[in-house]
């Protein structure tokens, strides 16, 4: 499976960054040239936020693939995931005149007019993670369906309490436009398939690992049946579990959703959690620099059918609403947790 393959190549990608980090980021070319033509392709990375292991690693992946096809990586973002946190970065990179912008979006309309002033403006928008409404970008790379990462989580929560009793949500930004989709699925599919579970609150923890934890706190005392929480974003399923696994709630209350084994790990092994799901972000990010590469380079323009190459993933193929689906989502278990790293 490439997944399991590629993770060798992901451990010397996450290396190769940390040995680069030390160096600038920024290039000796004096060209000017926003990467039109090929060979120099220079691509922004703007994720919600810094300092989250999950777009750590998915830029990584990015930057990976950005030098695999010699151009220009940069990585930029806000401290906290707020709805126009991104805009000012946007700005600088529509007057920087990279080639394209590859971002995460906090809400999927409060940087839409930034956006279309650096699309105005020649650079290339990709968004990928979390989109934004589909006229500000070019194309959006999504992780995996939103359908089917909706469903993941719920079977697993219904699997973990007996498909019966009351769970909470512990979500990311209010506005996250990707939380958000999945969240309407997700209480559709409950709705349809799972008379006997009652979704009884919906909480954010920003994608802050300490609002997530009180509000963990917080969902536990409000909700003394509470049989479970589902947490669809690796910062607050991090968080939950640290949380859970010091409280008497430990074992008790179930926890599930979507995040990355190496933060995961010690609460599979300590009994807190039993399994939860995610893709793999590092292929998320090097698609998506591959898309960006595409489109700067005049091979696609994000019409349904267009297709190009991603480097060591194969190709891609441009699906309705210029969206492009990296896989699906995959289920972590203490079985397989130890074969992965990151
Ligand atoms: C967090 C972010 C990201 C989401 C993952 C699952 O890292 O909210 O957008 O895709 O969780």
């Amino acid at each position: 499976m490439k997944f399991i393959n590629r993770r060798t190549a992901a451990l010397t990608a996450l290396a190769l960054t940390a040995s680069l980090a030390l160096t600038a980021c920024g290039s000796d070319d004096e060209s000017g040239s926003n990467g039109n033509g090929g060979g120099d392709a220079s691509v922004t990375f703007l994720p919600k936020n810094l300092g989250n292991p999950y777009f750590d690693t998915s830029d990584a992946g990015g930057k990976k693939a950005v030098e695999e096809f010699g151009g220009k990586f940069e990585e930029v973002g806000p401290d906290t995931a707020t709805p126009d946190a991104q805009v000012p970065f946007i700005n600088t990179a529509a007057q920087q005149g990279v080639g394209a912008l590859v971002v995460s979006a906090n809400d999927p309309k409060a940087i839409c007019d930034a956006l279309n002033e650096a699309s105005d403006a020649g650079v290339k928008i990709v968004t990928f993670d979390s989109d934004t409404e589909a006229d500000c970008r070019d194309i959006y790379v999504n992780q995996a369906s939103s359908e089917g990462i909706a469903k993941a989580q719920v079977d697993l929560i219904a699997e973990q309490i007996g498909d019966s009793g009351e769970i909470a949500i512990l979500s990311a930004a209010a506005n996250a436009t990707n939380q958000n989709a999945w969240i309407e699925l997700m209480e559709k599919e409950l709705a349809a398939n799972h008379p006997n579970i009652k979704l009884v609150d919906t909480v954010y923890g920003d994608d802050d690992d300490q609002t997530s934890f009180d509000k963990t706190a917080a969902l536990l005392q409000s909700h003394p049946n509470l049989k479970g929480i589902v947490s669809p974003t690796t910062v607050g399923i991090a968080a939950a579990a640290r949380y859970l696994s010091t409280s008497k709630s430990k074992g008790k209350v179930a926890l599930t959703g979507l995040g990355t084994p190496n933060q995961m790990r010690e609460y599979v092994e300590n009994g807190t959690v039993t399994a939860f799901a995610l893709w793999n972000p590092e292929d998320l990010g090097y698609l998506a620099a591959f898309a960006a590469k595409a489109l700067i380079d005049g091979d696609i323009e994000g019409k349904k059918g267009d297709t190009f190459e991603a480097g060591e993933l194969g190709e891609y193929t441009v699906g309705d609403n210029g969206e492009v689906l990296l896989g699906d989502p995959f289920v972590f278990n203490a079985d397989n947790i130890g074969d992965f790293d990151f």
